[in-house]
């Protein structure tokens, strides 16, 4: 079967609207599949977002809906009569028996989103302006969220971003070498294990537990394409309790660097110090007024972190034979742990330098 026959018979399960065209793969996602679909409705082209939930890693795709919906009602209440109030936040279209997911007979869920037009993400980070929209967007976000009523938010994954856990999955890896990948990985293995001690850094540091993102990758904020303002956080998956820290640490890794997350010339991975610069005003915009001593404090220290985590996953993940993210080349995991791991060294470079000017900007 074709994708669009495949996804033809998912698409008649959810209220939308028209005629269907067809569907085009969207995105560069780790772990999802993403659709954008066409329809043709009332003599016009209507699009939306579809999605395969990948429920390998997402072991209860119905909390991680249940959370998805919590949090884009409570913020759409809030955004509701703004301009383009609409586009502020993802919209999700039900299923036909009124649920917010579909689940196919194979066993795998879907959802829907309205399609937001006039916007668009991007891979790397071009200019001072997006690092200060996207950081200002991601700490709106947080702030909307901060008076979530109860319950708690489910944790879609337990511990995703528990730094330690990491580590210790990737000593494990090590050990059982499963895919015999450890020997070409030794330089890579032996980065991360002279590392270790920074690993508990903010677990020992008292931090408050808030309702955060934890997937703020540059590419999961839809910018303007007219005005450039951060105008939509999106991927919401992983939208659970956390720290804030963590969030801001994963825009540091991904909206610093002029490189892409899995660049194979390593000459151009590097933290530019303008874009933390403008992540740091950006975040603080929207999110400084909530933020404790203590969280600020850390702002500095957490792109490192969430810099080294990010590549310890991946590096397990190679180590393990690629079983946890899409890989497009051989070696496309250790690729991206190599990429990481060079971020994380222009980080160490700069670090205290990125210290004092949070000082200097929090003063
Ligand atoms: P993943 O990264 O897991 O594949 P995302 O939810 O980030 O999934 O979506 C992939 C891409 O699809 C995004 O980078 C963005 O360009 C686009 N996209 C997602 N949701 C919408 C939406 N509601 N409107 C317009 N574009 C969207
Ligand atoms: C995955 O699905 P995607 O690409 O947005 C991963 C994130 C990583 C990211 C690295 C559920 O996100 O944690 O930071 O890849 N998501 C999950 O690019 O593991
Ligand atoms: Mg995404």
């Amino acid at each position: 079967m074709s994708t669009e026959q495949n996804i033809g018979a998912v698409v008649r399960h959810f209220q939308f609207s028209g005629d269907f065209l067809g569907a085009t793969v969207y995105g560069t996602g780790h772990i999802n599949d993403t659709y954008r679909v066409d329809f043709h409705h009332a003599g016009a082209p209507m699009q939306f977002i579809l999605q395969r939930i990948n429920h390998n890693i997402f072991k209860n795709p119905v909390a991680l809906m249940e959370n998805v919906q919590r949090v884009t009602l409570h913020i759409a209440a809030q955004v509701a009569g703004q301009p383009d109030f609409n586009r502020r936040v993802l919209t999700l279209i039900p299923a036909c028996d009124g649920r917010a997911w579909h689940v196919q007979p194979d066993g795998n869920y879907w959802r829907a989103y309205h399609f937001i037009k006039k916007a668009r993400t991007y891979e790397a980070v071009e200019s001072t302006g997006q690092a200060f929209q996207a950081a200002k967007a991601f700490g709106q976000f947080q702030k909307l969220l901060s008076d979530l009523p109860a319950p708690r938010l489910h944790d879609t994954i337990p511990d995703f971003h528990h730094t330690p856990k990491r580590f210790s999955a990737l000593e494990q890896a090590i050990a059982a070498d499963a895919a015999g990948r450890a020997t070409l990985a030794s330089a890579e293995i032996e980065f991360a294990l002279a590392r270790k001690s920074m690993t508990s850094v903010l677990l020992d540091a008292n931090l408050p537990e808030r309702v955060t993102h934890n997937d703020t990758k540059f590419n999961n904020v839809l910018l303007d394409n007219a005005t450039g303002e951060g105008i939509c956080v999106i991927d919401l998956d992983t939208v659970m309790p956390g720290l804030a820290l963590y969030d801001f640490g994963d825009m540091v890794r991904t909206a610093t660097s002029p490189a892409k997350e899995d660049e194979q010339d390593l000459s151009k991975v590097t933290m530019q110090f303008p874009m933390f610069e403008a992540l740091v005003r950006g975040y603080l915009a929207s999110a400084g007024e909530f933020l404790t001593k203590a969280e600020k404090q850390h702002l500095a220290f957490t792109g490192k972190l969430i810099t080294f985590e990010q590549g310890i996953r991946f590096l397990t993940d190679h180590l393990a034979g690629d079983k946890y993210y899409k890989v497009h080349r051989e070696g496309h995991n250790l690729d991206r742990c190599r990429a990481q791991f060079k971020l994380v060294q222009s980080i160490e470079e700069q670090e205290e330098k990125m210290a004092r000017l949070v000082e200097s900007i929090d003063a």
